[in-house]
């Protein structure tokens, strides 16, 4: 038994989609935990994670994202959770207005087996879009336009989301890891 820790219904939709492509079943413990602040995605993950391993049994695991953006200097970064219930989508734009409007998405998986920490991480760059759009997915994905695209990831079926997103890329990473090791 597998278990993703995470109080995010649109994080366990999106990975459940994926490792079950793959035939793997997780199970969803819905627990918030309280994000030890970092420096960065990777030290935030890992630290949620140790902390987690004090009173999840067996093997699980969870993820940290981050959104940075290259005009705000890398903000809101790791903050993205605290920057959606404040300024929000919308407030993204304003900040970002007419700068350059380059960003990237960083998820930090970290799987707690054995006594062990792992980390597997995925990147998806793009731009920030200057107008909301599409009703798919979750959190800043109306605003966010993967490179390559016309299309925000919120108008993208969730399929489509998980063959490019940060998130389904840590998720292969992650799977391949469990396949060789024979975790399940
Ligand atoms: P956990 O319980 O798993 O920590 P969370 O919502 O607090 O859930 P994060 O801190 O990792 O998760 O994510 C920060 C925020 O970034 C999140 O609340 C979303 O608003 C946004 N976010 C994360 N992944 C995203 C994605 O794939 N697309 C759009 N926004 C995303």
């Amino acid at each position: 038994m597998i278990w993703l820790v995470t109080s995010n219904e649109g994080k366990f939709r999106e990975i459940d989609l994926e490792m079950r492509k793959h035939g793997i079943g997780i199970s969803w413990k819905k627990a918030k935990y309280s994000e030890i602040q970092g420096n960065d995605n990777y030290e935030i993950s890992l630290r949620s994670c140790q902390d987690m391993a004090k009173t999840v049994h067996g093997t699980f695991f969870l993820e940290d994202t981050g959104l940075y953006c290259q005009a705000l200097k890398g903000f809101p970064g790791p903050y993205a959770k605290y920057a959606y219930e404040t300024i929000g989508p919308a407030g993204l734009i304003r900040q970002v207005g007419g700068l350059k409007r380059d960003a990237y998405f960083l998820t930090v998986v970290t799987l707690h087996h054995g006594g062990k920490n792992i980390q597997f991480d995925g990147k998806l760059e793009g731009t920030i879009s200057s107008d909301e759009r599409g009703g798919n997915g979750f959190g800043f994905d109306p605003v966010f336009i993967p490179k390559g695209e016309e299309r925000t990831l919120a108008e993208m079926t969730a399929e489509e989301k998980n063959g490019i997103s940060h998130r389904a890329i840590a998720i292969r990473k992650l799977i391949g890891y469990l396949e060789e090791n024979k975790i399940q």
